[in-house]
């Protein structure tokens, strides 16, 4: 095929793996939003190079006029999650979504390939609209844990450079690895109510302090910048006490702060209104 017909048969598969990647993306953003654990950990996707499409077709006996019905990986998205228990909760979100159809689904997890491989896989139909009208096409999203990935990334950079002469000694200890991917996975999901909370309570903290930043930020604008220079280096001496609550009650406080302002640019105001740090000592 010319170089030329490849780039108009793979631009299709390129836009729907940009879209694909953005649309996982935000499922991740919208959890994060509604202050939730995300089971998206990570989103990556790509097209399969020319050369793998080649390679695949001989290996598969793919005629190349058959390419786009007969290989269903051509547009692939990988989804990472932390934790096994992840990926059903991803799976399930992708069966209710209603801009792509499920041709099939290859569940690598409750039962590995021979190689150790372990990944869910689903092959899905999505449309894709171009400047010649919608073109439906098949991409492979595979969903998988950090750990899996680690050693499927290992592995298939070694199958790439072995081909089907991977040594049996070589072959031995990537299987040894996959039983100990297998086993950190379920370490870590006896953990992963602990790990969540640990995760939790860092982004809460992390959300928090913007909040307070943003907050004293907008002072600027209504307060004067000396009491506004008083409250931030308030903040810095709770911020170092490392203490949650304090933090939020100082939040709070801005806002009353904030809103006492706003009420006062109604009217004309001379004096001044601060934090009381030392409430927060308590
Ligand atoms: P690349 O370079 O990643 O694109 P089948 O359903 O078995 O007839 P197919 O299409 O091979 O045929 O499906 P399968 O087995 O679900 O594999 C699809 C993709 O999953 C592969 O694409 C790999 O990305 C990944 N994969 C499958 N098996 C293994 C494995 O043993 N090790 C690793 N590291 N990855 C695997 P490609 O085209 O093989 O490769």
């Amino acid at each position: 095929m010319e170089i030329q017909l490849w780039r108009e048969l793979l631009d299709p598969y390129r836009q729907a793996v940009d879209e694909l990647v953005i649309k996982f993306m935000h499922i991740k953003q919208e959890f994060q939003d509604s202050r939730m654990y995300s089971p998206i950990e990570s989103v990556c996707g790509r097209v399969k190079r020319i050369s793998s499409i080649l390679d695949k077709a001989q290996r598969k006996g793919v005629d190349i006029e058959h390419l786009e019905e007969k290989m269903e990986d051509i547009a692939g998205v990988r989804i990472i999650c932390q934790f096994v228990e992840d990926i059903n909760t991803v799976v399930d979100i992708i069966r209710k979504r209603s801009d792509f159809e499920i041709k099939q689904e290859k569940d690598y997890i409750t039962k590995s390939k021979p190689s150790g491989y372990r990944s869910y896989h689903i092959i899905v139909y999505y449309t894709v609209q171009t400047i010649k009208g919608p073109k439906r096409l098949q991409a492979e999203i595979q969903v998988r844990t950090l750990a899996m990935n680690f050693w499927s990334t290992i592995e298939h950079s070694l199958q790439y450079k072995y081909k089907e002469h991977m040594p049996d000694e070589l072959r031995g200890r990537l299987l040894r690895a996959a039983d100990a991917v297998d086993a950190l996975d379920d370490e870590m999901a006896s953990v992963r109510d602990e790990i969540m909370d640990a995760q939790n309570s860092n982004r809460q903290r992390a959300n928090l302090i913007a909040d307070i930043l943003n907050n004293i930020e907008n002072l600027y604008h209504i307060a004067n910048e000396r009491e506004v220079t008083k409250i931030q280096n308030e903040f810095f001496d709770i911020y170092k006490l490392n203490d949650i609550s304090l933090l939020k009650r100082f939040n709070k406080q801005l806002d009353v702060l904030a809103e006492t302002y706003r009420a006062q640019s109604l009217q004309p105001f001379t004096g001044s209104l601060t934090i009381k740090s030392t409430r927060y000592y308590n």
